[in-house]
């Protein structure tokens, strides 16, 4: 069986890696349709399953799709995700829109496949949540999750293909010495980090790091697990690094740990300080596992706790390798 698949958002950093993925993961593919904001409508992309003419988002019929993954934004999600399931499509949606709505998964596969049942609407994660909840579910599962503190260095590809033009052209007029212009950030990034991502809320924290707190209580179905994040923007150009401290209700060894993590689905173990060997946004980009390492143990909670650093690509992981792999779970007849 193959499947009719609509991409809208395709011309985005993570709608063509989403085409990408669909063929590096043989997905039984029998039509692919690509759909972008009217401007970019009769252009024609090239693409791993041949040429394709772009149509315009805002006139499809959903009827003629199986499968559509949305990466535009939460607005036009909201406008049309209804839509779609209602004509008998499944829709995949990349934007937060849908995320928080207790009657619609959020789904990491490797952790809660289970969750997506019959909707036919599934959310897919935020990258920072996505990428942090490969390793910290398995070490949830076998110790106990008591406490996590997070904090990331995110790469410019959250902000989209913009983002990372923005870094690339930023760089280049700064080291010619010409003005530097911000657009997709708040402030240059070329040579900077910025601790803002997305709006502020009431309790002083951005929406980016209470994402990580919303989305990974619904996606562990622990909504009690004490959780905090500070979200710092960096400039690389698509890997989202984060730095994790665990306190768990159970003692943890970071060899224990080590031996755990290494047989886990989606973690590539980087760890040996030895050779300098750890993970990083030049290693994990390109890459669909999560690069884990510089475990050890945190001094602060001594045995009953764990410190260690992830990498992982954004575009791939944190968004179209997750959509995929949501769709490669659809109990499609
Ligand atoms: C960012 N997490 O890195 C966002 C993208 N979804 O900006």
């Amino acid at each position: 069986m193959s499947y009719k698949i609509g991409i809208m958002g395709a011309t985005g950093a993570v709608g063509r890696e989403i085409i990408e993925v669909l063929s590096n993961r043989d997905f039984p593919v029998e039509e692919l349709r690509l759909y972008a904001s009217q401007r970019s409508a009769g252009k024609v992309m090239e693409t791993p399953f041949g040429e394709i003419t772009i149509e315009n988002a805002d006139m499809v019929d959903y009827s003629e799709l199986d499968i559509a993954f949305f990466a535009i934004s939460g607005s036009w999600s909201k406008a049309n995700a209804r839509k779609a399931t209602d004509a008998g499509c499944y829709v995949i949606d990349n934007s937060s829109a849908y995320r928080y709505d207790d009657n619609v998964p959020l789904v990491v596969p490797e952790i809660n496949a289970h969750a997506i049942g019959d909707s036919k609407l599934i959310a897919n994660p935020n990258c920072t949540t996505a990428i942090a909840a490969i390793p910290l579910y398995a070490l949830h599962k076998e110790y106990g999750l008591k406490k996590v503190i997070i904090s990331t260095y995110q790469a410019t590809s959250g902000a989209g293909a913009a983002g990372m033009n923005e870094l690339i052209n930023e760089t280049r007029n700064y080291l010619e010495g010409k003005e530097v212009k911000n657009e997709a950030f708040v402030h240059p990034i070329v040579f900077n980090t910025i601790p803002h991502i997305d709006s502020f809320q009431e309790n002083d924290y951005t929406r980016e790091e209470m994402k990580v707190v919303w989305e990974t209580h619904k996606i562990f179905e622990e909504p009690d697990i004490p959780i905090s994040c500070t979200c710092v923007r960096i400039p690389t150009l698509r890997v989202h690094g984060e730095s994790i401290v665990i306190e768990t209700e159970k003692p943890i060894s970071p060899a224990s740990a080590r031996k755990l993590l290494a047989s886990v689905e989606g973690v590539e173990l980087k760890d040996d300080i030895e050779n300098n060997v750890y993970p990083m946004p030049l290693t994990a980009t390109q890459k669909c596992d999560v690069e884990v390492g510089r475990i050890r143990q945190n001094i602060v909670f001594g045995d009953h706790g764990l410190e260690f650093f992830i990498c992982g690509d954004q575009i791939l992981k944190g968004a179209a390798l997750n959509a995929v792999q949501i769709a490669e779970k659809l109990e499609l007849n």
